[in-house]
């Protein structure tokens, strides 16, 4: 079987498929087409094996569960490598390794690790086929729940390979779950080898190697891996951008459409916003992508952005009718399901999806569960995985190949005090310095400590495939560059802030379309806003707050500018920037000091 024909006439792809086989030494090899019938088959051998789940067709035609080992639940930043021939080129926000020594360890890893597997080889576009701004990559994975969750999040088969033709450029991925089936070794239903992980990027030969997790960042390597932390050195290099940010297309009740690209970190509600179904009458949100945006600056100099992806691999718990309906309409059918929970009826279910919660359950470990129960039923990173255009609030240009005009860029996080609901840059610089100092609260969505305040830098910490300090320095030359009139305007938002007794001062989803229509209205000149410190603040009657079910205290909190607290915030700016050393940019120094001067310190 090693000597399965090749569907394409790319040498260098073909020697390099062979050369990933010779080394870890699978059973079989096949090529990926992406078709209908090819799915299908993968789903009923992960059947077989007991990795999926059919649910019950009739609440939930053609989906499936999926519980991982608990052991494999989220990504793992302390496990994620950037290994640049230099450390000063990594930086010190990223996990170095010196190329040759991880091309060592890796190569005792992968020696005979899919031995007994089969070894898929899935060619698939980051981006609408025929795009001049799509790329190729390559994946050869040793699981086939990896094999179906591409084929949904990308474009996988012929139309990669036609793009790539015979000496095109591709980014190679290999992953393996690092489980060989030797001695008698009996598979398991989700096979991962949690204390080998490695998640390993080589910007300068722009290769991904990954090994001993399966679950979604860690193994699916066209998203994070290519997508950011591979292609923002790509985009460095030639001039373009590689952001963490969903994109959406907002129109106002006149008809007027702004595109919107918003960088919020992990699980702090980019696929919540990018699928808003808005509560302020006439205007209206669509979707163009919820997770990653490939930006150019046009002929015209405005910058465009396209969605690489082609599905959505979304934060399950929280999502319900209430929140999300689009996502609950998108996941009706057709949906891979991880580490949910599942209903007697044979539906799934997690926290926040119904105000009912049924009475038994199988959480996402097997067992049984009840609500009295002391752990959650679903994981708090349980995920859905879904085709993009299953969204009924899919645009209809999220794939022209061309992008879409960008007008405004907003960052936020999730932070319970400090942050106001939302403010606007004085300019691109100081939007620039707004993005070098996002904080939010840590989530399930990566392991560690949930609920710790980190910097996450533009929402890329665990994304950016080079130097933070030179991002930076990038990010603020398109000011110099560029015909600033023409830049996206900049925002920070925030729909997490509490009050001193913990209850949420912000209702949050549809009701954001209040502050979506405020950054609309301020492209447009046509709204109100307070200078501050810190920034532009809407006034009170600038936000609409029509049918809004909010007391007038709250809502000062939520537009309040304490100058003692933000005081109080100058030491650990002061802290994170110096992390940088001599790579931060002089004019985020200069940022800070003017910050610093208008708080009167
Ligand atoms: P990743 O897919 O990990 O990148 O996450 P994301 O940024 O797409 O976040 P997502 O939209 O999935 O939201 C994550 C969690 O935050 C979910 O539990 C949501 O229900 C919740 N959430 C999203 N938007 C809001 C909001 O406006 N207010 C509140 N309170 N919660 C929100
Ligand atoms: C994130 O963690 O930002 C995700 C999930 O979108 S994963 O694909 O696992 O990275
Ligand atoms: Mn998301």
């Amino acid at each position: 079987m090693l000597d399965v024909a090749p569907p394409t006439l790319h040498t260098r792809l073909r020697d390099w498929v062979m050369e990933v086989a010779a080394l870890a030494q699978p059973e079989q090899i096949r090529w990926c087409e992406g078709s209908a019938e090819e799915f299908e088959e993968l789903l009923e051998l992960l059947v077989d094996a007991g990795t999926c789940e059919p649910l019950n067709p009739e609440l939930r035609p053609q989906s499936y569960l999926v519980r991982s080992d608990p052991a494999d639940v989220a990504r793992l930043e302390d496990r994620t490598f950037i290994c640049s021939q230099f450390e000063d080129d990594a930086g010190p926000t990223n996990n170095w390794r010196e190329p040759d020594e991880m091309r060592e360890a890796l190569r005792t890893l992968f020696d005979g690790s899919m031995r007994g597997r089969t070894m898929y080889v899935i060619p698939f576009s980051m981006g609408p086929l025929g795009s001049p701004h799509a790329r190729v990559g390559v994946e050869i994975t040793d699981s086939a729940y990896v094999a179906v969750s591409m084929a949904i999040m990308t474009r996988v088969g012929r139309g990669a390979l036609d793009a790539l033709g015979t000496d095109g450029e591709f980014v190679p991925c290999v992953h393996s779950v690092g489980v060989p089936l030797v001695d008698g070794v009996k598979d398991t239903p989700w096979p991962c080898h949690p204390a080998s992980v490695h998640i390993a990027h080589f910007p300068e030969t722009r290769e991904i190697w990954s090994y001993g997790s399966g679950y979604g960042g860690n193994a699916m390597l066209g998203k994070k891996s290519f997508a950011l932390r591979i292609a923002s050195v790509i985009a460095r290099d030639e001039g373009w951008l590689a952001e963490h940010m969903l994109l959406l297309r907002l129109t106002s009740p006149e008809g007027v459409v702004k595109h919107i690209a918003a960088a919020f970190p992990s699980a702090c509600g980019k696929t919540n916003l990018a699928m808003l179904v808005p509560t302020v009458p006439g205007w209206r949100v669509e979707t163009i992508g919820d997770d990653i945006a490939w930006m150019q600056f046009g002929d015209d100099g405005r910058l465009y952005a396209i969605n690489p992806e082609a599905g959505f691999f979304g934060v399950c718990p929280g999502t319900s009718e209430l929140t999300n309906s689009n996502a609950m309409a998108a996941i009706r059918s057709h949906a891979i399901f991880t580490n949910c929970a599942r209903t007697d009826a044979g539906d799934v279910w997690w926290e926040g999806m119904t105000a009912e919660v049924p009475d038994h359950l199988i959480d996402w470990r097997g067992k049984d569960w009840t609500p009295s129960s002391k752990t959650p039923a679903a994981h708090p990173n349980a995920r859905f995985t879904v085709a993009a255009r299953q969204d009924p609030a899919i645009a209809s240009e999220w794939e022209d190949p061309a992008g879409v005009p960008i007008d405004a860029i907003l960052f936020g996080g999730r932070r319970s005090t400090l942050e106001p609901l939302i403010r606007e840059a004085f300019d691109w610089r100081h939007g620039v310095f707004l993005g070098a100092t996002v904080a939010s609260e840590m989530t399930a969505a990566a392991i560690g400590t949930v609920g710790r305040l980190r910097r996450d830098p533009f929402a890329m910490l665990p994304f950016c495939g080079y130097n933070m300090g030179d991002y930076f320095a990038y990010w603020l030359r398109i000011a110099s560059e560029r015909d600033v009139a023409k830049l996206p305007r900049i925002f920070y938002v925030n729909w997490f802030r509490k009050g001193d007794d913990g209850h949420s001062l912000w209702p949050g989803f549809g009701d954001n379309s209040r502050v979506l229509k405020w950054v609309f209205r301020r492209c447009e000149d046509a709204a109100d806003a307070l200078y501050t410190p810190i920034g532009w603040l809407p006034t009170t009657e600038a936000l609409d707050t029509d049918g809004l079910d909010i007391s007038a205290d709250d809502l000062e909190e939520l537009l309040r500018v304490d100058l003692h607290e933000w005081h109080d915030e100058l030491g650990s700016l002061h802290e994170h920037f110096a992390t940088f050393g001599h790579r931060l940019p002089a004019e985020l120094a200069a940022q800070l000091e003017a910050l610093a001067e208008r708080l009167g310190a």
